[in-house]
């Protein structure tokens, strides 16, 4: 997809992929989950990628996609971006894929087998193992570090 219509063209990388990934998920917050579940991203490449047009997967009731910014959504080098699902729209019991989809439909990313039946503050965190991406993610169900690096 082209961007039109703007000036100054941000310098977006050729391959964003493997610059973005989701780095925490909470499928089930404390209470009621409509309008509170959440992903958190993060660039984890070093220039910055527009996000316009990025989307991520649902998985309740009926799976299906979400587009995280209709305009321009920057996000820098190490920088967080956290997409609320305005509605419920994370299944919790049965273990689900999350992915996170360019511009073009192509998956960037992906957690894996996601399942969260605690109603708490608990969230699914990535472990970096090296950023590179041969090398796959670990996952751990730990107290939420939202918008912040995991520790
Ligand atoms: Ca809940
Ligand atoms: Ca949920």
């Amino acid at each position: 997809m082209v961007a039109v219509g703007v000036c100054a063209m941000p310098a977006v990388p050729a391959d964003p992929t493997f610059q973005i990934v989701i780095n925490e998920v909470e499928l089930n917050p404390a209470g009621r989950d409509a309008g509170k579940e959440w992903v958190e991203l993060l660039n984890i490449g070093d220039s910055e990628v527009d996000l316009a047009g990025w989307s991520i997967t649902y998985t309740y009731r009926v799976p299906g996609t979400i587009v995280l910014s209709e305009e321009a959504l920057m996000i820098e080098p190490g920088e967080f971006f956290v997409f609320t699902y305005p509605r419920l729209m994370l299944r919790n019991a049965e273990p689900s894929t999350i992915e996170l989809r360019d511009p073009d439909g192509n998956v960037v990313h992906s957690a894996s087998s996601l399942a969260d039946e605690e109603n708490d503050g608990r969230t699914w965190q990535r472990i970096s193992l090296g950023d590179d991406p041969l090398l796959g993610d670990l996952w751990l169900f730990r107290e939420a570090t939202k918008g912040k690096a995991i520790e």
